[in-house]
Order: structure tokens, then C-alpha cells, then sequence
């Protein structure tokens, strides 16, 4: 059964493709402002910041980059102070966006494909990758951290979001060492008597590979790291924990280095799919004492995003043995760009959409199955950061406006894990709809006791809204926070009581 809000759409398609292209225009603008343009109630109880990062550059100093992977980080900060709000935003000040800016043209080449001046002669054996803090934002011990996966994080300024600089979070990180965006944060850590605890990784990449585990306190010390050699390349762009285990999805992905050493591809162009190989799931226990790392295969198509994971472990073999369930958005591969076309000109229909599947591992018995349980176009998943590594109901992502096809994302849906229940919030046909952010309600019991935070393009305004979400009933909008422009399509983001 789905519920959903029903919107007209135009003919059969639920968007039109100028209206979903303007919402990949540049935002060169700095913006620092009170909102006044509200629609509804913002919940006085509401009071924190989202902090969003995503491409604010889809062009250097007026030439287009080739995928929107590749624009500079810009983060937004929405403030809700007792029912009112605040908008600013700022690019992360990196080294590459401040000598181009200077410049006044491509100084570097991108990894999904931007290329500098001057062909082949301008881009060949020029090895240096632009960390250009794209892809996720989130405060933790006491630092605002923009991240990109294949480099250091940079640190801003929680308040003003100026940049500071590269951080090595105090020691934790050398030079040249990556950090990825997606840190995860298990609410309850059974190494650190049940205190919170990020855990994050860096991967190493060439013929073979390494792994680093990170788990960092509060307080941003670290807790626990170690490293792993992997046999291979891996492309792994995000991961999953429980209580006891990090697993990481190693796609079925092989390298051909020399377009990027040519100059004739970026670097993550050059990654191959290899549809006949299964996924190895590897998976790293926590606990300091036990390190034994175990692989399984499955096959699962191209995997960049998780939902969660829980474990369900047998006091010593009970029947069916200990079991990991992981919740993956499943490509059939990961999708090649044609260097031929412009990213906005990609054809939706001639694209495999993701779908959400179900894995379930068991350790006893080293098997993999797995089932789709949500055959809907989707990206972007959210839960209630108590339920992180814990068995959970409650699933949220960005999604498209028809059940079926591949499209541009313009809803947000709700799944219940338990009843196979859904609810649709779409913004079709003339808005847009990125990752939605769980925010907890203060004195909140049930797990969906919280609000959805969505940043959405409204193509008819040519401006972004802020839309405020009710988690139990997601048709449901409480509040819409008109900005007085647009955000480029954004990646992730997090929410601090800030
Ligand atoms: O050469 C190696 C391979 C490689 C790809 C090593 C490497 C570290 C240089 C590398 C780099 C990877 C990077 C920099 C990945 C960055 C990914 C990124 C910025 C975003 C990924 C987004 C994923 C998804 C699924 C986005 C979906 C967006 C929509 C549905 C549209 O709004
Ligand atoms: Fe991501």
C-alpha cells in the first residue's frame, strides 16, 4: 500500500529536462541572510543546523566541468532558532578553488572526467588530484569537516563556514591521506562503554589495496585504526557498521590506468566494470582483539550507498547460525558517462535505475542471499541515527516520482522494513529532491518520532526550498523555507544541535 500527494505530471514523464537541467546551474553566490519567505509552521522544538555539501561550481571560470562529481564544495548551513531561520553558504576555500579562481581557468583535471586546457598535451601524466571537499559535511569533535573520499578533510568554521584548512584531525591523518565521506556513527559503542563513536575509512587504491578502519570518540581522539591489505582495485565509495563488524562492499570493478596517465580520462573514468565477477563483501570485525577478516561473494550489480546494518548473532550456534542483514541501493553497473555528451544530456530512460536490496549474511555458514525490497527508483537513504548499525523499521530516501523507470529524483519515500509499507512526498513535476536528513525529536520515543530535512529545486521559481517533513507521515509537509535562489543538486549533509 503507498499513500502518497498527488501531483499532475506532464504527459507520461514526471519532469521535463530544462526544468531538472537549471537545477545543475552554477551558484557562485555567497549568501548569508535571515529567511523570511516561510510557508507553515517551522516546530519551535526544531533547533540546530543542517549542514549540506554538494557541487556549488558546475563550471571553472566559465568552462563546464564533466560531471557535477567534479564541482567544487560548497556547503550550506540552514539554522532553526526558535522558529526562525537562517541561510548562509560558502565554497570550501581549497587550494585548487583559489589558484583557479585566481587564474581564471582549469588548473587541474577531474576525477570524473574535467579536463584542463590544451588536449592531451595540456592533461597527459599531470597525476594530481584537485581535492575540491565535495561530498559530505558533518561536526564532529567540536571541527565542521567538509569531506571528499580520495583526500584530506578540510575544516571550516562551524558559525561563519570560512575555511581553515586541511585537518588532520589532530594527528590522526598524515599528509596525502585520504579520509571518505561516509563516516558512520554508532550511537552506542560497546567498546567505549556504549558512548558514541565515529567510524570512518580510507582506502588505498592501485593493483592491491588497503583499507584503514578509523573510530574516533566524541572528543575527536582516536580510539581505535587499523589497516588491511585487499586483493585488487576497489572503488568503495561508503560502507556499513554494527556493534561488531565494518563491511565494506568491494565492487566487481577492475582499473585500466593508462586513459588517466594520457590524459585522455580522469581517473575515476578509468575504473571497469566486470559483470562477471561477483561482489566480495568484506567484513572487519571492531573489536580490537579479534582481526580476522572474512570475505564473501555475491553478486549485487554496482553499489555506491548503504542504508544500515544489524546483526543478529546466535549465542554459540543456535539454529540458522550469526547473521549480518545490510540494506544497499544496487546498480546493475556502475554507470560509464559518454565523454562525447555533456552529463546534462544523459539519457534517464537508457539507464538501469538503483533499487534497494536486502542482503542477509551468514556467518555461520559463509552464504549470501538477498532480495529486492524496494523495486522504486532510489538514492540517497536516511534513518534515525539511533537505529545505525541496529535492527531498524524505518527507511527514508530520495526517490522518483513513477514507481517504475529511471528518472530524476523528485520525491522522498518512506519505507516500513516491517510491513513493507510506503509513502510518497513527491515534489514532481516541476521540483527536485535530494538526500533527506533525519532530525530527531527532542523528547521523541518512536522511531520515526522526527522531522525529514529536504533540500528540493523548485524549477518554476528557479530556487531552492528547505521542506520540513514529518517522519511518521511524510505526505505530510509542516513547513517550506523558501530560499531567494537555487543550490546546485547537492550530495550529503548532517545535522548538529548547533
Ligand atoms: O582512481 C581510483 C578510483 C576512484 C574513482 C581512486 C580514486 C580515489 C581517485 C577514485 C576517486 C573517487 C572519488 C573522488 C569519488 C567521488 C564521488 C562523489 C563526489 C560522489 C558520489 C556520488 C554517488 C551517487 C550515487 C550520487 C547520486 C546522485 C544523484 C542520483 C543525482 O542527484
Ligand atoms: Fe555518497
Amino acid at each position: 500500500k503507498t499513500t502518497m500527494v498527488l501531483t499532475p505530471t506532464i504527459g507520461e514523464k514526471s519532469y521535463n529536462r530544462q526544468d531538472w537541467q537549471k537545477g545543475y546551474q552554477s551558484q557562485p553566490n555567497e549568501y548569508d541572510y535571515e529567511v523570511e519567505d516561510i510557508e507553515g509552521q517551522i516546530p519551535p522544538d526544531l533547533q540546530g543546523t543542517v549542514f549540506k555539501n554538494g557541487p556549488g561550481l558546475l563550471d571553472i571560470a566559465g568552462t563546464a566541468i564533466a560531471h557535477p562529481f567534479d564541482g567544487d564544495g560548497m556547503i550550506s548551513a540552514i539554522s532553526f532558532n526558535h522558529g526562525r531561520v537562517h541561510y548562509r553558504n560558502r565554497f570550501v576555500k581549497t587550494e585548487g578553488y583559489l589558484k583557479e579562481k585566481e587564474a581564471g581557468k582549469p588548473l587541474y583535471r577531474g576525477v570524473f572526467g574535467t579536463k584542463k586546457p590544451g588536449g592531451i598535451f595540456g592533461n597527459a601524466f599531470d597525476l594530481r588530484l584537485k581535492n575540491i571537499a565535495n561530498t559530505n559535511v558533518i561536526y564532529w569533535g567540536d571541527k565542521l569537516l567538509a569531506l571528499w573520499e580520495a583526500a584530506e578533510p578540510h575544516r571550516l568554521d562551524s558559525k561563519t563556514l570560512d575555511t581553515i584548512g586541511l585537518d588532520y584531525l589532530d594527528g590522526i591523518l598524515e599528509k596525502g591521506d585520504a579520509f571518505a565521506a561516509h563516516p558512520r556513527i554508532d550511537p552506542a559503542c560497546i567498546f567505549d562503554n556504549h558512548q558514541p563513536c565515529l567510524v570512518n575509512f580510507a582506502i588505498k587504491t592501485g593493483l592491491s589495496s588497503s583499507i584503514t578502519l578509523y573510530e574516533i570518540s566524541p572528543t575527536g581522539k582516536l580510539l581505535r585504526r587499523h589497516t588491511h591489505s585487499i586483493p585488487g582495485f576497489c572503488f568503495i565509495h561508503d560502507f556499513v557498521i554494527t556493534p561488531h563488524y565494518a563491511i565494506f562492499f568491494q565492487n566487481p570493478v577492475g582499473y585500466n590506468p593508462f586513459p588517466f596517465l594520457f590524459g585522455l580520462k580522469g581517473a575515476g573514468e578509468c575504473v571497469i566494470n566486470q559483470p562477471d565477477k561477483l561482489t566480495k563483501i568484506i567484513i572487519i570485525p571492531r573489536d580490537p582483539n579479534k582481526r580476522e577478516v572474512k570475505v564473501l561473494e555475491t553478486p549485487s550489480g554496482f553499489v555506491f550507498h548503504h542504508s544500515n546494518a544489524f546483526e543478529q548473532l546466535a549465542p554459540s550456534y543456535v539454529e540458522g547460525g550469526e547473521k549480518i542483514y545490510i540494506d544497499s541501493i544496487c546498480y546493475q553497473s556502475l554507470p560509464q558517462l559518454d565523454s562525447n555528451s555533456s552529463f546534462q544530456s544523459v539519457d534517464f530512460d537508457s539507464l538501469a535505475p538503483g533499487h534497494l536490496w536486502r542482503f542477509t549474511l551468514n556467518l555461520s555458514e559463509n552464504t549470501v542471499t538477498r532480495e529486492c525490497i524496494l523495486e522504486h527508483c532510489c538514492e540517497f537513504p536516511s534513518i534515525n541515527p539511533a537505529k545505525v548499525g541496529r535492527d531498524y523499521r524505518y527507511l527514508y530516501i530520495a526517490a522518483t516520482h513513477h514507481a517504475t523507470g529511471n528518472a530524476p529524483l523528485q520525491a522522498i519515500l518512506k519505507l516500513d522494513l516491517l510491513t513493507g509499507e510506503k509513502q510518497l512526498h513527491s515534489f514532481a513535476p516541476r521540483g527536485f529532491a535530494g538526500e533527506p536528513i533525519f532530525v530527531p525529536k527532542p523528547d521523541g520515543i518512536a522511531e520515526d518520532d522526527g522531522w525529514l530535512l529536504v533540500v528540493t529545486y523548485d524549477a518554476a521559481n528557479h530556487r531552492s526550498n528547505v521542506v520540513i517533513l514529518d517522519a511518521k507521515d511524510i505526505t505530510n509537509s509542516l513547513g517550506v523555507i523558501h530560499l531567494k535562489h537555487h543550490i546546485p543538486y547537492g550530495l550529503h549533509g548532517s545535522w548538529a544541535r548547533q
